[in-house]
Parts: structure tokens; C-alpha cells; sequence
């Protein structure tokens, strides 16, 4: 094939919907306001991911003590032929919900590819625009007959965007965990509501294992974890016209044993003070208080169990690594 064709050819397998750029609402941003005039002050975790975080977050998966990505993977590839073989009846839409990198799709796509792969489009929706034009370019060449439909958006506000047709979802690396209780239910909830009885959702799940090995997780040695979770008033600065100090905060990262999470924080050093203009929001932070950036939720089967049913939703497979650090859970619509 001629150059002129193959890039012909890739521009017809590609869409994009950007329903970010589309969203004229006055919710942007909204979030944020809430948090920062809490008393716990907060931040929604999905403002990490400008460009430089989602870089970062790759920095974080090739670490030696972020055991959730490697260990996933592990799973992942013992588990890709009976995960695949489910939709190889009659192929759909295989979802990826926060897609970031192609690492672990790319796992189930091969699998895939032995049932014939062009009956399948892959579906990826994350916030990053960045990230997933990269991934999407990507994966056009490492699979010449796959069609993309590539969408950026807010998996916790954009759900109304994804195809209805029979569908594959997933969502890998524990990213449910950055969600609150209230907001997991909900999440999973949508997630019941927009499939079909056929359909199947396959989830990420960071189980409980003891204390020292998640907290080295979120306090590698490199300091990457340290920057990342530093990225997230960078991206402020620049998305809504903000003056943090970042010099004036170190990372904080503890396991909160009763309510089994990871939570992480910015620690303000100094008394220091910032305004987001955008917003019309002045916040100050005392010495030693804190901004909490991120809950990572770890789960136990019972307490996955009970979320599960509270969505509506029943697992139908478990598949897990030797030690039983990570999961993968495939889950379908309860009976009625
Ligand atoms: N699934 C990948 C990436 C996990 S990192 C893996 O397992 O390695 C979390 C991903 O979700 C990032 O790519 C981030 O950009 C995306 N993300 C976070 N919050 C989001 C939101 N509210 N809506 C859409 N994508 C989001
Ligand atoms: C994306 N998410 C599942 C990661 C986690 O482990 O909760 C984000 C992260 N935060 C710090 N390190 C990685």
C-alpha cells in the first residue's frame, strides 16, 4: 500500500468525538469550588490528567513499587483468550473507560485478534485528549483492520455518549478506587443502566494486602508519585487561570486502615494563598493543613460483592494473580 492510501485508510478507521470541548454547560470547574471550600479541603483527582500527568501516571506504572500495573497485566494475559472468547460470537463495541496508554488493551486486541478482529471497534473514552490521540494513533498501526471511535470526555458526567450496541466495557487499574463510596455505587449503576443482557464489564480491582506494600506504592523512592500528585496545581494554574505557590506544599501519601483507601494529599508548608481567577475563587491553607487530591479505595470480594449488588450488577468471573494483590471481575446486569 502506497503511503497516500495508508494514510486514507487510517483516517477512515478513526473517529473522534470530543464531547469536552462540546460541554457548554457551566459545570466546568464546578467541582472544584465544592471541594476547596470544604473544611477537608479536596480536589477531584481527574484534574491530574493534563498532558505532563498522564505522562507522569506512565512514569508511575513502570515503577518498582507500583505493583498494580504489572500485576494486572499478569492477570490479564492468562485472562484475555476466555475474556475475548465471550464476544467472539458476534462482535461489538469493546469500551475502555480512562484509557490512557494502550499497555493492557493491546492485550485483550490480540486476543481478539485471533476471532477476527474487524468486527470489532475499540472505544476508548478518557479525559486526557492528549493520551488518547497518542494511544488511538498507536493502535491504527499495530492493527491494521481495527476501527476506533475514539472519545474524550468525563466518564463521571459523560455517559450518554457511549454507543448502545452489544459491548465489551471495561475499567482497568483500579480506577474505580479514585471514586467515593456514593459516587462508586452511582458509577457502577450507569454503567448497569446502559447494558444490554449480553453485554459484560470488566473491572479493575486493587485488593487489600498489608499496609507497608500500598503505602510504598504511593512513596516510590523517585519521587514521580510526589510529582504527579504536585501536577495536579499545575494543571490548575493553567486551565483556570490559577497562582498556587507549588513550592509551598510537599505529597502526602497514607493507607487509612478503617476505611481501606489510600489517601492522598498536598501538605501546605507555609501559611500561602492562591486565587483561581476563572472560578472567582480565593483559597488560603494554613501550615501543615491538607488538600486531599485522591482516595484509592482497596477491596476485599465481600465488599466488592455488596457494591455489586447495590448497582444491580452480579460477577459472573474472578480471575487474580497467585497472591491475590489484584483482580479482574467480569460482571454482568442482575436479573430483574
Ligand atoms: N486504564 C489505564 C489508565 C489508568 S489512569 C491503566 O489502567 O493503566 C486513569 C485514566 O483515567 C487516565 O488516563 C485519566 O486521564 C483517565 N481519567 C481520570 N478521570 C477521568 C474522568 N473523569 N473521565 C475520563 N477519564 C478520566
Ligand atoms: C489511576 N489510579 C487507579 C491510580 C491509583 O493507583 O489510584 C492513580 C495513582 N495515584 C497515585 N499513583 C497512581
Amino acid at each position: 500500500m502506497n503511503l497516500r492510501n495508508k494514510v486514507t485508510q487510517r483516517i477512515e478507521r478513526l473517529d473522534i468525538l470530543n464531547r469536552l470541548s462540546e460541554d457548554t454547560s457551566q459545570e466546568n470547574g464546578r467541582d472544584i469550588w465544592e471541594g476547596m471550600t470544604q473544611p477537608q479541603k479536596r480536589l477531584p483527582s481527574k484534574y491530574f490528567y493534563d498532558a505532563h500527568g498522564s505522562w507522569l501516571f506512565e512514569r508511575i506504572c513502570g515503577l518498582p513499587e507500583y505493583y498494580l500495573t504489572r500485576t494486572e497485566l499478569s492477570i490479564l494475559e492468562q485472562a484475555s483468550t476466555e475474556i475475548m472468547a465471550f464476544f467472539a460470537q458476534d462482535f461489538g463495541d469493546l469500551v475502555e473507560l480512562g484509557s490512557g496508554s494502550n499497555r493492557k488493551i493491546k492485550i485483550l486486541l490480540d486476543a481478539a485478534d485471533g476471532f477476527g478482529l474487524s468486527r470489532l471497534r475499540y472505544v476508548p473514552v478518557d479525559i486526557s485528549e492528549s493520551a488518547l490521540l497518542e494511544a488511538c494513533e498507536e493502535l491504527l498501526d499495530l492493527f491494521p483492520d481495527l476501527h476506533i471511535f475514539g472519545i474524550i470526555a468525563d466518564f463521571s458526567r459523560h455517559l450518554e455518549v457511549l454507543p448502545r450496541n452489544r459491548k465489551l466495557l471495561t475499567f482497568l487499574g483500579s480506577t474505580i478506587g479514585n471514586f467515593l463510596k456514593d459516587e462508586r455505587i452511582m458509577f457502577l449503576k450507569n454503567m448497569a443502566g446502559i447494558m444490554n443482557p449480553e453485554d459484560r464489564l470488566v473491572l479493575g480491582l486493587d485488593m487489600l494486602k498489608p499496609t507497608e506494600i500500598i503505602e510504598a506504592a504511593y512513596n516510590d523512592n523517585q519521587g514521580v508519585t510526589s510529582e504527579f500528585n504536585k501536577n495536579i496545581l499545575r494543571n490548575l494554574n493553567r486551565s483556570f487561570n490559577a497562582d498556587f505557590n507549588i513550592a509551598d506544599f510537599e505529597h502526602l501519601s497514607v493507607f487509612v486502615e478503617e476505611k481501606e483507601r489510600v489517601e492522598m494529599h498536598l501538605r501546605a508548608k507555609c501559611l500561602t494563598a492562591a486565587r483561581l481567577a476563572d472560578l472567582d475563587l480565593s483559597v488560603a491553607c494554613r501550615p501543615g493543613e491538607t488538600i486531599r487530591t485522591e482516595i484509592c479505595q482497596k477491596f476485599s470480594r465481600e465488599n466488592a460483592h455488596l457494591d455489586f449488588q447495590q448497582a444491580g450488577l452480579v460477577a459472573t468471573r474472578w480471575f487474580t494473580d497467585p497472591e491475590g494483590w489484584f483482580a479482574l471481575v467480569m460482571l454482568k446486569k442482575s436479573e430483574p
